[in-house]
């Protein structure tokens, strides 16, 4: 009976729509950055769905919420869940689908009358997208112990902010302490953003697990001076210097190979003005690699061409670490059990790694974690126009709760009862 238990993908459809109207921009996606009014109007209409479902919501000291549906023992949940913070171009579908999902497979276990031997949770994470503060994946790396509370609350955003503060000011500082209880298994349904499962024809991915990700933030200090009088050679020019590093990074990431991919994407150039040589620039870096030596690699490479490029241009270049995540591997039963799944159900599957950071990423550290991907159209996300099929959408919704179900009944070792 369980195995043909499908979930209501009209429904599920519909509450993508209605999140997606959050913060809604040109183009069909959403801008919802972590912890702005946007974002707190997608958490108010999230966790009212969670309350109208009667599950136990808890929202903990940096923002997280968990939604728990009782199993037959306590203990331990099997979680699913994603994140509902977007990027400034976000997609409809980026994170949303993961949470939303879980709610829908939390909705179908309670109409079919299933109860599992497990309590089944469904997460949003804050701040996934460090866009607005970084790092990215903050409030799963603060569930799982990776950074302090305290540290987190005072990280500054792009604009400014605090993450204590605008937390405080949207009301979801919550009291459920972190890090938070370590589920008994963790499992993310999530799109692909990358081109690999529409090019192979593939419609399940099974994800092996996420590659490194380095983001340093460059603050260059040359001399702001004019544009037409001053001599080539006595130019210490922040705007160039700011372009060559741009230039360095792709080329290096050519030059290496392999899943080496690097892009400058925020620059502000001081005093921005046509007729001055910048004086300064911020921008940032983010490489990222599959393999920790050849990211580690990257990075001293990049290192070498700063202190060379300062050295010749007489220019100040101080660096921030904004975040440093090791490639992580999922669990190797999580995996299998989400191809055994989509394959049972006569998906075509492939295993492959991920290319973006996730949640998954960090509750991998405390739980056997994998995660599930559905195709995105052109490889597009980060931009309105992300696209995944309506059918795909359903499809991997119904790979994720079947996978839960499977992995109900699997015992991990530990002290778990049956
Ligand atoms: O940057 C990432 O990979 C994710 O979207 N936060
Ligand atoms: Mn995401
Ligand atoms: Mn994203």
């Amino acid at each position: 009976m369980a195995e043909s238990l499908r979930i209501n993908g009209e429904r599920l459809l519909a509450r993508i729509e209605e999140l997606a109207s959050i913060g809604a921009i040109d183009g069909g996606g959403s801008c919802r950055l972590a912890l702005t009014d946007e974002d707190r109007a997608g958490r108010d209409l999230v966790v009212t769905w969670m309350k109208d479902l009667g599950l136990d919501v808890s929202i903990d000291s940096i923002g997280n919420v968990v939604a728990v549906r009782a199993g037959k023992n306590d203990g331990p949940a099997t979680m699913t869940g994603s994140h509902i913070d977007t990027v400034k171009t976000g997609g409809r579908y980026d994170g949303n689908l993961g949470v939303l999902a879980g709610l829908e497979i939390i909705e179908s276990l309670s109409e079919n009358n299933i109860q599992t031997q497990h309590p089944v949770a469904v997460a949003f994470f804050t701040d996934e997208e460090g866009a607005r503060f970084a790092p990215d994946m903050l409030g799963s790396l603060v569930y799982v112990g990776g950074m302090t509370l305290e540290e987190a609350l005072d990280i500054k955003g792009v604009d400014g902010s605090k993450v204590g503060d605008e937390l405080d000011r949207i009301g979801y500082r919550g009291t459920s302490p972190c890090p938070g209880p370590s589920p008994r298994a963790f499992v993310e349904l999530h799109i692909e953003q990358g081109p690999v499962l529409e090019v192979e024809g593939i419609t399940i991915g099974a994800v092996t697990g996420v590659q490194g990700i380095s983001w340093t933030e460059l603050t260059v200090t040359g001399e702001s001076n004019h544009a037409g009088t001053t001599p080539m050679a006595l130019r210490h020019d922040s705007g160039f210097a700011a372009a060559s590093i741009s230039t360095y990074v792709r080329e290096l990431s050519i030059e290496m190979g392999g899943s080496q991919v690097a892009t400058v994407g925020r620059l502000e150039l001081n005093p921005n003005l046509v007729n001055v040589v910048a004086g300064s620039a911020i921008l940032t870096v983010d490489l990222r690699n599959t393999v920790e030596e050849r990211l580690l690699e990257a990075e001293n490479k990049l290192a070498d061409f700063l202190s060379e490029l300062g050295s010749s241009e007489g220019l100040k270049i101080e660096k921030r670490q904004l975040a440093r995540f090791e490639p992580v591997e999922f669990n190797q039963e999580v995996v299998s059990t989400v191809e055994n799944v989509a394959s049972r159900m006569g998906h075509s599957v492939m295993q492959l790694p991920s290319g973006a950071g996730h949640d998954a990423q960090m509750m991998a550290r405390v739980c056997p974690t994998g995660m599930v991907f559905v195709p995105s159209h052109k490889g597009i996300s980060h931009n309105p126009q992300e696209h995944t099929d309506p059918e795909d959408l359903i499809a991997g919704c119904n790979v994720l709760f079947q996978t839960i179900l499977e992995l109900d009944t699997t015992d991990f070792g530990g002290a778990e009862s049956k």
